[in-house]
């Protein structure tokens, strides 16, 4: 009799240690972004909007792009972190959610200027795909600087972003950026480049958020203290941001931009800083955190969007890596430049203060 319940017991305990390892056996065998989707930020957030002056995920709640901006994809000292390894070490060791992909049209290798195009959209089309598989936000940048006027290469900005809203159409994270800094330009001819490439993107992309640049290297205006975008958006189309560039170790810039942001926030416009520096606007210079600090302030009390310039470890002082480290991903503190400590520990408190909402 005992020897019998001893074996039955014997039996259940082997039947529960073999349901135990199927179970684990297929736990394992989830696609990684399924198993891990809610600790995401696309996860977490799903698709994102423009509410008002606001930027919202799918809950309609407000929401922030904590972002790293490439340098140029074309550039030596831009591609080699385009790789899944250190996209993941900025999610996890930076508490980054976004990346800016970006493509200059002009200088060296320009996707207009000589660059091989199919080569260049490979490699934009490698960044989304990581930043997909990890959950992040991605936005695809068109780098217009030396060129000016974003009509100088309208038709090469027509096929691309039609093939990328083609590609993207279904995608929740793809963000299109589609003039960088137009200079040298008023904001009636960005504003003619801006509608034709919206409908561009909207015949096949029908909501993804499009970030339109803005006169003299995206400041909002023509003038230091003009505010000509926010008095004369583009209507008719919704999911529409604005950038706001700027550099912190340039006083001009810390004089009259901030001003400027809180002036178009509060007529309701949607900003983006898509793009910031901590040196001086040349990416040279010292770098200024006191500058920095009162920035962050200001714009985590708008919730507005950032990204910084840039992911490189080209010898300049706007690099978050230093010009002596190879590593492409998996940083450590000594690898990073006076610019990469500071962003990282920012980001990271940023995120930890915002807990869920992060
Ligand atoms: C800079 C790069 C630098 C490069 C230069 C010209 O950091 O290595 O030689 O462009 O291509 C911007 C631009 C951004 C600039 C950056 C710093 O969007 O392309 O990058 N900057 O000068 N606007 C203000 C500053």
């Amino acid at each position: 009799m005992k020897r019998i319940r001893q074996n039955s017991g014997r039996r259940r305990i082997y039947a529960l240690w073999m349901v135990l390892c199927m179970l684990a056996a297929m736990l394992a065998a989830l696609p990684e972004a399924t198993a891990n989707a809610a600790s995401t930020p696309v996860g977490r957030h799903g698709k994102l909007s423009v509410d008002g002056a606001n930027l919202v995920d799918s809950k309609g709640q407000t929401f922030q792009l904590r972002g790293i901006s490439t340098h140029g994809i074309n550039w030596d000292v831009g591609e080699p972190y385009v790789n899944k390894k250190a996209f993941k070490t900025l999610r996890d060791d930076w508490g980054v959610n976004a990346i800016r992909l970006s493509l200059y049209t002009e200088g060296y290798n320009g996707y207009c200027r000589g660059g091989d195009q199919s080569e260049l959209k490979k490699l934009i089309n490698k960044g989304v795909k990581y930043a997909t598989e990890l959950g992040m936000y991605a936005v695809i940048d068109w780098h217009i600087l030396s060129d000016g006027n974003p009509n100088t290469h309208y038709s090469d900005a027509k096929k691309f972003f039609a093939s990328m809203a083609k590609k993207y159409k279904n995608y929740d994270n793809v963000i299109y950026e589609i003039c960088n800094e137009p200079n040298g330009c008023s904001w009636t001819e960005i504003k003619s480049y801006a509608k034709k490439m919206i409908k561009v993107i909207r015949s096949y992309d029908k909501d993804a958020i499009i970030i339109v640049g803005t006169p003299t290297w995206s400041q909002l205006g023509s003038e230091l203290t003009s505010n000509v975008v926010a008095d004369n958006p583009i209507t008719g189309y919704e999911n529409i941001m604005y950038s706001l560039h700027f550099y912190a170790g340039e006083s001009a810039h810390s004089e009259y931009l901030p001003d400027k942001l809180s002036c178009a926030v509060e007529k309701g416009l949607p900003v983006i800083v898509s793009e910031f520096g901590l040196s001086e606007a040349d990416g040279n210079g010292s770098i200024d955190k006191k500058s920095a600090n009162q920035w962050f302030k200001l714009l985590d009390k708008y919730n507005t969007s950032y990204f910084c310039w840039s992911l490189s470890n080209k010898d300049e002082s706007c690099s978050l890596l230093k010009s002596g480290t190879n590593k492409i991903s998996g940083w450590k503190s000594s690898d990073l430049s006076a610019a990469g400590k500071y962003i990282k520990k920012k980001y990271l408190a940023r995120k930890k203060k915002l807990g869920s909402k992060a």
